[in-house]
């Protein structure tokens, strides 16, 4: 039997690196954005959308037929509120009702390191900072990563939905600065994360750091140990390249010590 998972945001930078990385045997991937993903390839088995996660017509139309949804899509920084209240917060509760119309019995959300980005590495206990800690948004941003998760809970516990809200760190080819040494989440981690929430058992309402095996992590990896989440890249080989001779130092500032880095000191409402 086929599987159809469909992606928001597939034109994003994290839906370009997943559409390779996810595709299986028995697999459709269906690809929605703003910006009309590519078309398939020879012999690819996915479907191109071109929609906005706020029009409820085209949502609910996306979400026929559909196993689980991963929601990718909306603002990915700092910008001003109007944008992110429709775009992030408005667009996922579009999501969440189309998906629970649709009897889609998954949902993936991208939440953000953001919702958490005034902790500092000083206030993680042995183990690391827990996925679930409270939120402690850093912009406008991380406030609407915060309003997903409500979403996500709320759709849970009315209507059943398996939601998994993902807490992802800094998801890129590579990381770039002290800071993305303990944010990182490799794509290839980032698909095996994914590939974890399409399988739970039980449906259940959770948060999860996104974030690699990173020797340098004060974020706990349990949570998503649980649900079988393994991550097997380390950013440490990257270190020595980006760091130089400053490679031991401890994290200097606020900038280097909080979650969110610099979008705790950027202006709120403007684009960074
Ligand atoms: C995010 O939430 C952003 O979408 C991404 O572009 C990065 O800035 C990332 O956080 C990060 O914290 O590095």
């Amino acid at each position: 039997m086929t599987q159809t998972v469909l992606i928001t945001g597939a034109s994003g930078g994290i839906g370009r690196m997943m559409r390779s990385r996810l595709a299986r045997e028995g697999r459709v991937l269906r690809l929605l954005d703003v910006v009309r993903p590519e078309d398939p390839a020879e012999g690819e088995a996915v479907e191109i959308i071109e929609a906005s996660v706020t029009d409820e017509a085209a949502m609910r139309a996306a979400c026929e037929g559909v196993e689980a949804v991963i929601h990718l899509g909306g603002i990915s920084r700092e910008a001003p509120w109007d944008g992110i209240l429709s775009a992030n917060i408005d667009g996922t509760r579009v999501v969440l009702e189309a998906a629970r119309d649709a009897g889609v019995a998954r949902v993936v959300l991208a939440s953000s390191n953001h919702a958490a980005g005034f902790y500092e590495i000083d206030d993680a206990p042995e183990g690391g900072l827990p996925a679930d800690s409270l939120p402690r948004p850093d912009t406008y941003y991380g406030v609407s990563k915060v309003a997903m998760e409500a979403l996500g809970s709320l759709f849970h516990d009315r209507y059943g939905l398996d939601v998994t809200a993902l807490r992802i760190g800094s998801c890129f080819e590579r990381p770039w600065d002290r800071r993305s040494l303990w944010t990182w989440l490799s794509p290839d981690d980032c698909a095996r994360l994914l590939e974890a929430c399409l399988a739970t058992s039980e449906p259940a309402f959770r948060v999860v750091w996104g974030i690699s095996r990173n020797t340098r992590r004060w974020w706990s990896l349990a949570e998503g140990e649980a649900i079988g989440y393994h991550p097997q890249d380390d950013s440490e080989i990257y270190a020595a390249e980006l760091l130089g001779d400053a490679i031991d130092e401890e994290p200097q500032g606020r900038e280097e010590r909080l979650a969110g880095g610099t979008f705790c000191f950027t202006t709120l409402g403007e684009h960074m």
